[in-house]
């Protein structure tokens, strides 16, 4: 059995719920651009970054648009989504994630935030949990978007533990992935039809056990 150093969390959809506020404002765009985006469609935007996400948005939309325009749809988007976060606290901390961390420290485990996005840190912020990691990589520090394994990898590098004693936590199957790449283990927080291929899937921090992790 591989020893385990540090547990990896993602951040929207394992500590924060904050698809709702991506999907508020990705909703906005698209009914100024006439046309609806249902929640379903919006499973396809979970880990994945603001310009795939966009492109996304767009194909739904059947639009295009020149790569300027790309980019202020882009900014506008961020600036709604920013002004949902900026109001929020530590009441939405998902169920499990607080304990969860403070758990994971008392058991001597490093902690490491690996999101995807450029808000992250506002977040932590926000929610009053940026001291419980001891490195946050989030889409500012790492270029290549999650399958690919560049953050979860940084994480490991900026906590100076080798991939293979590292447990990832994902709400995406792109993130899923990334750890699998990355050479880590992994638990998904969610539904077993997205997440199957993580070593272990959970439907919310709550579930887990630090004693439980160190057998997997
Ligand atoms: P931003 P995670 C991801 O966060 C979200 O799941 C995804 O929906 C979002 O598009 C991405 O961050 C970029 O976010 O626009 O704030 O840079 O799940 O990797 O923590
Ligand atoms: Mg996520």
């Amino acid at each position: 059995m591989q020893s385990l150093s540090a547990c990896i969390f993602d951040l929207d959809g394992v500590i924060v719920d904050t698809a709702k506020y991506h999907f508020l404002a990705w909703k906005r765009l698209a009914s100024e651009w006439g046309f609806d985006f249902t929640l379903e469609q919006n499973e396809q935007l979970k880990g994945v970054s603001r310009m795939r996400s966009l492109e996304i948005l767009l194909s739904i939309g059947g639009i295009t648009l020149d790569e300027d325009s790309k980019q202020k749809a882009a900014a506008r988007k961020n600036e709604w989504y920013v002004e949902y976060i900026s109001n929020m606290d530590e009441s939405e901390l998902l169920p499990g994630a607080k304990s969860l961390l403070i758990e994971v420290k008392e058991q001597g485990l490093m902690t490491a935030l690996g999101s995807a996005s450029k808000n992250a840190t506002l977040i932590l912020d926000r929610t009053h949990i940026t001291k419980y990691f001891d490195a946050i990589v989030d889409g500012i520090k790492a270029s290549k978007a999650k399958p690919d394994p560049e953050v979860f990898l940084r994480c490991a590098s900026e906590l100076h533990v080798p991939p293979q004693e590292c447990i990832v936590f994902e709400d995406a199957k792109a993130g899923i992935e990334a750890a699998i790449q990355a050479g880590m283990r992994s638990i998904g927080v969610g539904s077993p039809e997205i997440l199957g291929i993580a070593n272990r899937v959970v439907s919310s921090l709550a579930e887990v056990k630090v004693q439980d992790l160190l057998t997997l």
